[in-house]
């Protein structure tokens, strides 16, 4: 995975030894970035999520597309390894075995792609983003949250976003453990914003002070990415 001086944030993390199935799609990633500079699939008008179910602009798929920049990593589960450090006091690093010794819940919630699919009642299980705050205490200063992927992909939401209890690090979907082009085996969800705020191949959850816009963030994307107030692009 080429290291490039215009686009800082696609890289490899290296000290991994994770081989990265497929290539970047830069083309697909030039049309989604000519997409956020036409405004392409804005309506122009806001929804109200405790009576639409529906965000604007969205219409409800039954499968579940994948989307990435190209490249799957092929995380073992001896290889994984989650690091959630940054502005907190007890910084860890997890391998898959104690990940899955934290506490686990069950949750159901929608989903919601900015190329306009929305997907109804999916059933995660995982660990809630509360018992990742109990467990790494943010310091008073942390204000931001950073996702890393092992595919060198990297996303940013607010800590108050992040504490919230439909968010979770989850590894199962519908009774099965998730699969590799959806990010296992274990991925970020953050239901109430864009999907691509929920990273795939987690590598690393560091909370900071400023706030560090991601891959699609720098690349024509809302840095929020409210689908009711269809903050697609900023
Ligand atoms: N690591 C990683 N996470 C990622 C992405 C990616 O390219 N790499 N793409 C994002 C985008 S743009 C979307 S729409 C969702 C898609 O998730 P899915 O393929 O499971 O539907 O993943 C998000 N998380
Ligand atoms: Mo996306």
């Amino acid at each position: 995975l080429p290291i490039r001086a215009d686009r800082p944030n696609i890289r490899a993390m290296s000290d991994d030894d994770i081989p990265l199935l497929g290539a970047i799609k830069e083309k697909l990633i030039e049309t989604k970035q000519a997409w956020a500079r036409d405004g392409r699939l804005l309506t122009g008008t806001e929804a109200d999520p405790t009576k639409d179910r529906l965000p604007p602009g969205q219409r409800l798929v039954r499968d579940w597309p994948v989307l990435d920049l190209g490249i799957q990593p092929d995380v073992t589960p001896q290889k994984f390894r989650l690091d959630i450090d940054g502005a907190v006091e007890n910084r860890v690093s997890l391998n898959l075995t104690e990940f899955m010794a934290l506490p686990q819940t069950e949750s159901v919630s929608d989903m919601h792609c900015v190329t306009q699919w929305s997907r109804y009642d999916n059933r995660w299980k995982g660990v809630s983003a509360i018992d990742v705050l109990d467990l790494v205490k943010p310091a008073k200063e942390a204000k931001f949250v950073v996702f890393q992927s092992f595919d060198g992909y990297t996303t940013n939401i607010r800590l108050d976003q992040f504490a919230q209890p439909d968010v979770f690090l989850v590894h199962e979907w519908e009774g099965k453990p998730i699969s590799r082009a959806h990010g296992g085996p274990v991925r970020m969800l953050v239901p109430k914003l864009y999907l691509w705020k929920s990273a795939k191949w987690l590598r690393r959850i560091q909370f900071t002070i400023s706030d560090h816009p991601g891959f699609w963030e720098t690349r024509g994307y809302h840095n929020n990415g409210d689908p009711w107030l269809e903050e697609r692009y900023g």
